[in-house]
């Protein structure tokens, strides 16, 4: 609960705003060659805000450029961990000095409440940051005992892969960029991050603190931009050997044909459809608190939101009347606001997504329990939503909504398997939640379940623990170790003595 200072944050970001928002390109601050802007909006009044350069293919030649030379010839790829890990640690400090202005244009631009923005987008931002600076001088590759006649010694090295190209998504700007610069860096990479287009602006205050803690030139390169353009020009370049994707299920796929011109390396954090299953001797309040958070943080634009609730008959009702009765409090409201608990959905085309979901759910024979509905004023509102009496073939059921609509299911039935396989009817796999106080249903339900982070009984996201997807909800995995070592490659030596 970091409270947020508005009045001389609220001048500086203002003063912010009216600049038009700049490239980083080898260290300077450019416009696009093409000279193009590209406009910014408040989710909460539909209205300008800002406007950013709209990189594109040159630029992203000339951003490539400098950090291949940044890390083919130096100075990055010539500097020792320890001096990495300290540009790295003081960027997450310099997050942290800036965390008021970061949190309110996290708002402004995405729309989510300020309280949040700060102490979560921008806190764990920072703390990503510090965690990976540790990691730059902890990797290193292994002894191998190896089986082959005669005397020698076996090793292997892991070497950075070289430029990375980010993609990231709006529904957390900040941090989804950090979640990869931190480390690409680490690892030893130099990089190029595109944040999305309807939410650039923490990436170009980024850009401004990347300077100001002194990374060298073509380190750290940002091109906002669009995504058929500057993003497709970053994945089809031939001088970035590694993608790293946050977003759409679709936009993987053409990323991964795109990547193929060089093989680069990829990596996808895709889009989810996580179930949450809840047996009658579960904590129900907790329950109740966990599924509704689980749906509504966020106004659900979470990948691995759990939006399809599976509750034992028993509780079923209770459980349905809990989170309804949430979803009827809840402070709906533009982020600025303290009271506000939601905020709009991050624009226009993702509030035309939500409620064409809302309606189809309801022309198939879904019936809402509650919500259901834009609300009638200005920017992108939509009602916290229950549908309940949805079929397995209902695009509601099938289809990521991203937005605050959870569809909520009861079974009948002690069998763990048919409970597993029907939460696993889907063709994605992020994440699971199980409520129960039993053990050995919830390490059985953990097995069973095809996603890459199964929580029971709560918890969260942590640095150390690796997240990512089965199915198609994506390749590899981010945090903990295996998160850096995707930006590595592994050589093997064998030395005859
Ligand atoms: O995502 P896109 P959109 C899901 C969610 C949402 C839907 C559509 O269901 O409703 O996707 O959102 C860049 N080459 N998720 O259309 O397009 C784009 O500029 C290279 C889940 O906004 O995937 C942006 O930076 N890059 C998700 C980023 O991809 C391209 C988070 C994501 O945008 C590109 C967001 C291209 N051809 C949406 N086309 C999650 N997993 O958390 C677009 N981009």
């Amino acid at each position: 609960n970091v409270a947020v200072s508005t009045d001389t944050v609220g001048a500086k970001v203002a003063s912010f705003l009216k600049a038009q928002g700049k490239l980083l390109i080898d260290g300077k601050f450019v416009d696009a060659q093409s000279g193009e802007t590209f406009a910014v909006y408040d989710p909460a009044t539909a209205k300008q805000i800002a406007s950013v350069a709209a990189g594109d293919k040159a630029d992203v030649d000339l951003a490539v450029r400098a950090a291949r030379k940044a890390f083919d010839r130096g100075p990055w790829s010539k500097m020792s961990p320890a001096e990495r890990a300290r540009l790295i640690y003081r960027l997450g400090e310099a997050i942290d000095a800036h965390g008021d202005e970061l949190a309110l244009l996290e708002t402004l631009d995405n729309g989510k409440p300020l309280r949040v923005a700060r102490a979560v987008d921008v806190a764990s931002s920072a703390e990503k940051l510090r965690y990976y600076s540790g990691w730059a001088t902890k990797l290193s590759g292994k002894t191998v005992d190896v089986s082959l006649p005669g005397d020698w010694h076996a090793y292997t090295l892991r070497e950075p892969v070289g430029v990375a190209g980010l993609i990231v998504p709006w529904n957390f700007p900040l941090m989804m960029a950090v979640n990869k610069m931190a480390p690409a860096l680490a690892a030893g990479c130099t990089v190029i991050l595109k944040p999305a287009e309807q939410t650039p602006l923490t990436a170009v205050k980024l850009a401004e603190l990347v300077q100001e803690v002194g990374f060298p030139d073509g380190v750290i390169n940002i091109i906002t931009g669009f995504g058929e353009t500057a993003g497709a020009a970053i994945v089809e370049h031939d001088g970035v050997d590694k993608v790293s994707f946050t977003g759409s299920t679709e936009v993987g796929k053409i990323i991964l044909r795109a990547a193929t011109g060089n093989l680069k390396r990829v990596t996808l954090e895709l889009g989810g459809k996580s179930p949450v299953i809840i047996f009658p001797d579960a904590n129900i309040d907790q329950a109740i608190d966990g599924a509704s958070r689980g749906i509504f943080t966020n106004t659900g634009q979470v990948c691995a939101a759990g939006s399809r609730l599976y509750a034992h008959k028993n509780v079923f009702e209770r459980i349905v009347e809990g989170i309804a009765d949430r979803a009827e409090k809840l402070k709906v409201g533009p982020g600025t606001d303290p009271a506000t608990e939601m905020g709009p959905v991050v624009s226009e085309e993702q509030f035309d997504r939500v409620v064409g979901f809302m309606r189809s759910g309801v022309q198939a024979g879904a019936s809402v329990r509650v919500g259901g509905k834009p609300l009638e004023r200005e920017g992108y509102f939509v009602q916290p939503t229950i549908l309940t009496n949805t079929t397995a073939d209902m695009s509601v059921r099938r289809e990521e909504i991203f937005g605050p609509v959870l569809c909520a299911m009861s079974f009948d039935d002690d069998d763990l398997e048919r409970i597993a396989a029907e939460a696993n009817d889907t063709t994605y796999g992020l994440s699971a939640y199980v409520w129960t106080r039993d053990v050995g249903v919830a390490h059985k339900m953990a097995r069973k379940l095809k996603a890459g982070f199964v929580r029971i009984n709560g918890g969260a996201l942590d640095n150390a623990l690796p997240f990512g997807g089965y199915k198609q909800s994506g390749w590899g995995r981010e945090n903990g170790s295996e998160g850096i070592e995707t930006f590595t490659e592994v050589k093997s030596v064998v030395v005859g003595l």
